[in-house]
């Protein structure tokens, strides 16, 4: 298949004015006739009509009312090309589709006898011809037709105008988008649903109609996506003076679909995961994304629809904005700077977990990529969430007013436009009078920048001079970087831990100086004077993590202690954590390793044991469990040690069972060492009581839920009654899940039992049933054996994306040292998923086939294999141009 290169964009030959459509809805044919106004691109004149289309039969094609014969167009490679058109062009299509046999849920397809459809990226293509791109916008009036009893709701963008009877059991319903939109925001629904509804008043007074429509017997679980829609709604016209412009706002939920969500004009689609909660079935991190999903729908509809991407290599300019909007929205919901804190700690460590090793990877790619194969692979945690850290660097360096006159001139500016990535950056440039040309290089350079840091403390001067240098690796088709412009916030602490006024050379000394400094480092080494240093302090440096890089710098164990104990920043407080047990985690892997390699006899636990005890990381972490001045949810973070992804990032050659050995290890360690603080805090943070989602009482559930997973780590008689006394007494899904957990991880002689009836009790709810197969995919004594037994259970089905996530992605994912056996019968088990996927559903296949991409990371034995697995997949007739890719790029 072919590269589609970012520098070969060209305009568009034609402009859409509108587009009506009618749809007869048939679930084994459905056909669709599409009227389109088109006006000839002046600047493309000479050339053809370009019209995308995928898996239609063609009925009919008239242009200005003569019927076309196939003389008169030319179809190939998925384009229909009309030659000599004249400038204004009225275009009839009828085309057909066949929603029930679409397996690949893009286009317009069928879930559970409802019809739905997923245009972006290029999905309106599977609907009808039509130039299919962002930068092609028009207006569009739909109608929507049939049968009444199986399909009483029938649903599209913008406002319903026109509703009926049609005969033969049949109706109708009218619908018409005011606003002019790029296809790839269209969508329908039709079919047997219900909905929340509620009135809604805007701050300038209109009022709006807000519904939240799901399958009947879900209506009990719709007020958290209500709520959530209605603080969205407040928070972006607070925070960014942003209306909502329609007259109706819908959320839709199916249970078959492939994202999270999707942005629709006035008619958000989304996976039920990310809309159905109430207490008995979603735990507090699902009601928290529900949270920043609705939000992040929401807030698409300006940044995504009412400003859009110029061309696909734009994505970011969307995604990465509007994660950071959903992610500042989250914080401000939160309220507390604690709050805030953890929220950042959780999206950074999203990064680290997801984002860095994508970088350092084959699939490493810019922001704004410079080619893709198949754009639907690059909806990526790079596009995302390294996309949302570099908006936040903007806020960074011109402060939260200066990015919001950035955000009004942008909109200014590109209201009703798709633009660029370039736009965007020359709005914040020029609202804050500065220049970003160098910032330009995160966009396009791909890569995490290393930024070593070392000091200089000069006692006689009272100076310190902080030096920091940055390089980053080489990704493909990159070979060298030039440097970053790079904010990095700075702060130092004095003996006692207080935080020092902070002056840098040549300033005057002020009174009350900042106590964090935004430093910007621009060239590739450079170093910054503090003076009025009274005593050598402690540096904390990138605090907040102000730039999405990996700081280098050398810390004592004792420092890291200190910074732990007192940085006045909660991110690098929880950081040097991070650090210290990460030292931990690494020298114990290589001890795992040694034993391993001298054949030792006795148990690599005793070698462990054998090794000279280190109490920093307990004592410090002693000191965070039992600091009652510490929210709970800031504590829970620092309890957690890095994950078996994260040390394995860290080593040159990655040992997936040393490094599973090493922090299970540490954890039983910990566990021992630490049981009476841990008991005492299971005790009081484990409170009866109705359940509330709310920020503080999730914070103690995730402390006491974290503490019962240190406690099962003891597998003792004592660990087995607690986890099964709040396995039996949970009134949330929360607690039920970490003690079910907890049971499952342990010798428990109520575990089997534990596991059956929980299925029996949750068996109609999909979304509780995944979490079933996630935890058992995920337990420590889970192997590719358990995953093929599950995987046989009546529930399973590769056709429901939720399900194969939650068993098949889970273990490939989540389960490194079960998935990289050493004799390679998890990469078969993964070849034979990919390849049933590629066949029924490209997207979800190719991001399966990206659990095998890091395979030049590991022994050479397990590398064999791994190509072995990656070859056989490449092998495979009729493979898509999605798994392709993936697969191509990894074996590259
Ligand atoms: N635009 C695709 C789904 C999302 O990012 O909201
Ligand atoms: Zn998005």
């Amino acid at each position: 298949p072919p590269t589609i290169y970012r520098k070969d964009y060209a305009a568009p030959t034609y402009f859409v004015d509108t587009v009506e459509m009618g749809f007869d809805l048939e679930p084994e044919l459905t056909r669709v006739a599409t009227r389109i106004v088109m006006q000839r691109n002046p600047a493309a004149a000479g050339r053809d009509i370009e019209l995308y289309g995928e898996e239609l039969e063609l009925v009919q094609l008239r242009l200005n009312g003569k019927t076309l014969t196939a003389r008169d167009y030319r179809i190939q490679g998925g384009i229909l090309r009309i030659a000599g058109a004249p400038a204004k062009v009225t275009l009839e299509i009828e085309t057909t589709t066949q929603p029930q046999r679409n397996t690949s849920l893009m286009g317009l397809y069928v879930s559970n006898g409802n019809f739905f459809t997923q245009c972006e990226a290029e999905g309106f293509r599977k609907i009808t011809y039509f130039p299919d791109r962002p930068d092609v916008m028009g207006k569009y009036t739909v109608m929507l037709r049939a049968d009444k009893k199986l399909y009483p709701v029938l649903l599209s963008n913008g406002n319903l105008i026109e509703e009926g009877d049609l005969p033969g059991g049949r109706h109708y319903a009218k619908w018409e988008d005011p606003f002019k939109k790029p296809s790839y925001l269209f969508a329908l629904v039709a079919g047997n649903l219900v909905c929340q509804e509620e009135k809604y008043k805007l701050q300038s007074g209109r009022e709006v109609l807000l519904q939240v429509w799901v399958e009947e017997g879900n209506l009990d679980k719709t007020q958290h996506a209500m709520d959530s829609l209605k603080n969205s709604i407040r928070w972006d016209e607070e925070r960014f003076g942003l209306e909502l412009d329609l007259d109706r706002f819908m959320i839709v939920a199916v249970g078959d679909f492939n994202m999270g969500a999707m942005e629709n004009k006035g008619l958000n689609i989304f996976n039920t995961k990310f809309v159905l909660a109430n207490p008995r079935i979603a735990t507090d991190v699902d009601y928290a994304n529900i949270e920043a999903v609705v939000g992040h729908e929401y807030f698409h509809n300006w940044t995504g629809n009412r400003v859009t991407c110029r061309d696909w290599f734009q994505l970011s300019l969307k995604e990465g904005l509007t994660v950071f909007r959903d992610q500042e929205f989250s914080a401000d919901m939160i309220g507390s700077d604690s709050g805030r804190a953890v929220k950042r700690i959780d999206d950074v460590r999203v990064l680290r977990q997801a984002q860095f090793p994508e970088d350092a990877g084959p699939m490493a790619h810019p922001v704004r990529p410079d080619s893709f194969v198949e754009i639907n692979n690059f909806y990526t945690v790079t596009v995302y969430e390294k996309g949302a850290e570099v908006v936040r660097m903007y806020q960074t360096l011109l402060g939260r007013d200066g990015f919001r006159k950035g955000m009004d001139l942008y909109f200014q500016r590109h209201d009703g436009q798709a633009v660029t990535c370039d736009d965007f950056r020359a709005a914040m440039a020029d609202a804050g009078k500065r220049d970003l040309k160098q910032f330009e290089r995160w966009y396009s350079q791909a890569g995490t920048p290393r930024v070593a840091a070392s000091v200089r403390y000069d006692a006689k001067a009272k100076t310190l001079e902080l030096t920091l240098e940055q390089s980053c690796p080489p990704t493909p088709g990159q070979k060298k970087k030039l440097p970053f412009h790079i904010p990095v916030a700075v702060g130092l602490l004095d003996r006692k831990g207080r935080d020092l006024a902070l002056t840098l050379a040549g300033e005057k000394t002020a009174k009350s100086a900042a106590t964090t400094r935004v430093l910007e480092l621009t060239q590739a080494k450079q170093s910054f004077t503090f003076t009025n240093v009274a005593e050598k302090p402690v540096p904390s440096i990138l605090r907040g993590f102000s730039a999405p890089v990996a700081l280098e710098y050398d810390y004592s164990d004792a420092e890291l202690a200190f910074l732990m104990a007192h940085d006045s920043d909660p991110f690098n407080r929880w950081e040097a954590g991070q650090r210290l047990a990460t030292r931990r985690l690494l020298s114990l892997t290589i001890a795992v390793q040694a034993a391993r390699q001298s054949g030792h006899v006795v148990s690599v636990d005793s070698v462990l044991n054998s090794l000279q005890h280190d109490s920093a990381l307990t004592d410090a972490l002693r000191a965070t469990l039992n600091d009652a001045s510490l929210d709970p949810a800031f504590r829970e973070l620092v309890l957690t040690l890095p994950s078996e992804t994260m040390i394995a990032e860290q080593m040159e050659v990655i040992d997936p069972q040393a490094i599973h050995a090493a922090r299970q290890f540490l954890r039983r360690t910990l566990a021992k060492e630490l049981s009476a603080d841990l008991l005492k805090a299971y005790r009081d943070n484990h409170h009866g009581g109705a359940y509330s989602p709310d920020a503080a009482s999730s914070g103690k559930r995730a402390l006491k839920n974290v503490v019962l997973s240190y406690l099962a780590e003891l597998d003792d008689e004592q660990a087995h009654t607690l986890a099964q006394q709040q396995c039996d007494n949970a009134n949330n899904m929360t607690d039920r899940l970490a003690a079910l957990a907890a049971l499952a991880n342990s010798g428990a002689t109520g575990k089997r039992k534990a596991l059956e009836d929980f299925y029996s009790e949750f068996e109609q709810e999909a979304l509780v049933i995944d979490k079933w197969f996630t935890l058992q995919a995920t337990a420590r004594t889970a192997d590719v054996e358990t995953v093929r037994t599950l995987a046989r259970h009546p529930a399973f089905t590769l056709k429901n994306p939720n399900r194969a996530r939650s068993l098949i992605f889970s273990f490939c994912n989540g389960n490194p040292s079960a998935f990289h056996a050493l004799d390679g019968s998890g990469y078969a088990f993964w070849a034979e998923q990919v390849i049933a996927l590629n066949g029924s559903n490209p997207q979800v296949a190719a991001r399966l086939a990206r659990s095998l991409d890091r395979w030049r990371k590991y022994s050479p034995a397990l590398q064999e294999r791994m190509r072995n697995a990656l070859r056989q997949v490449a092998d495979t007739p009729k493979l898509s141009r999605d798994v392709a890719e993936v697969i191509t790029k990894s074996l590259a």
